[in-house]
């Protein structure tokens, strides 16, 4: 059992500490990863596959080599991975009317997700530019926390690039280009969401580690694995669920526990390599749940003025 908590305390979590403030994006530094980088763990499902191997490091060292005000290069994506994208597009095409929330249903059409091309960073961009000011920006792997969510304080959003191995589309553990485009993107289009993500980053420019660690887990219980309530059904929010085929399936079979989220308490350990989640944190709706993550940022320490 691997688990965020122990993988980050391993990687350094004491390689940021509160005295080195981040002021701006400029301060982000995108170049430190964790995890989840061109370095496949022997479970992973590419680890005996070479090629795979060869285009993750590719796409690694491309994002890291990013500076920020630079254009995103465009990925050309191949014909096995565009494949993969389209499996995956049309199975979820099958969910996500039933599950998906109505904000994401609206946001949804704003983007060009089509089979037979993965979408460019730049045009995810172009429209999320247009509609709250938010910028996905690449990077290799799993951030540093404490720099992944200051990035949102300024509205940028940190997107691998890379595909999932195709022998496993239906759900990976780790965060891949559809699970950036499809699960993250649409919602970062909507207002309120905006803020409520934004607000997460906010306080954490103030918060010391111990509160980045509660932040991380917050955002993990939202952001990727949220759930919200319309009338008397559970629609999904969180990324996670909505990139994953195998995951929405289990969401919508009411297998898993639900429980109000309140980001004021502790929070449960984060586990991603078990599967699929086995509680979902319910906001009773969309607008509410935004106040009351904004509600617990405004209770941290403010961070002063953001640029
Ligand atoms: N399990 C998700 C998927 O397969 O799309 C990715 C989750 C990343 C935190
Ligand atoms: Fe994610």
């Amino acid at each position: 059992r691997v688990r965020l908590q122990a993988s980050s305390k391993a990687a350094g979590a004491a390689a940021v500490t509160t005295s080195e403030r981040i002021h701006s994006i400029y301060d982000v530094d995108n170049g430190q990863i964790l995890g989840f980088g061109a370095d496949l763990a022997e479970d992973h499902p590419g680890f005996h596959d070479p090629a795979y191997k060869r285009r993750r490091a590719w796409l690694a060292e491309m994002a890291k080599t990013h500076r920020i005000g630079s254009p995103i290069p465009n990925v050309e994506y191949s014909a096995a991975e565009v494949a993969t994208w389209d499996a995956v597009l049309e199975e979820l095409s099958g969910l996500l009317p039933q599950h998906a929330c109505r904000e994401y249903l609206r946001c949804l059409p704003l983007f060009d997700f089509r089979k037979g091309k993965v979408p460019q960073l730049e045009e995810m961009n172009a429209v999320l530019r247009a509609a709250t000011g938010w910028t996905v920006r690449p990077v290799a792997g799993l951030m540093h926390p404490r720099h992944f969510l200051a990035g949102l304080a300024f509205k940028h959003f940190h997107s691998t690039q890379y595909m999932r191995h195709p022998s496993k589309p239906s759900y990976t553990p780790e965060p891949d280009v559809v699970h950036e485009l499809i699960g993250h993107v649409p919602l970062l289009a909507d207002p309120d969401y905006s803020r409520l993500v934004q607000s997460i980053g906010l306080a954490s420019l103030a918060a010391d580690d111990k509160q980045i660690w509660h932040l991380t887990k917050v955002y993990w219980y939202t952001v990727e694995f949220g759930v919200v309530r319309e009338g008397d059904r559970i629609k999904a929010f969180g990324a996670g669920i909505l990139s994953s085929y195998g995951e929405l399936a289990h969401m919508a079979s009411g297998a898993a526990a639900l429980e109000r989220l309140d980001p004021f308490k502790p929070q449960p350990r984060m586990s991603y390599k078990d599967g699929y989640q086995q509680r979902y944190f319910v906001l009773d709706s969309f607008a509410e749940g935004s106040e009351l993550l904004r509600s617990y940022a405004a209770s941290l320490a403010s961070p002063g003025p953001v640029q």
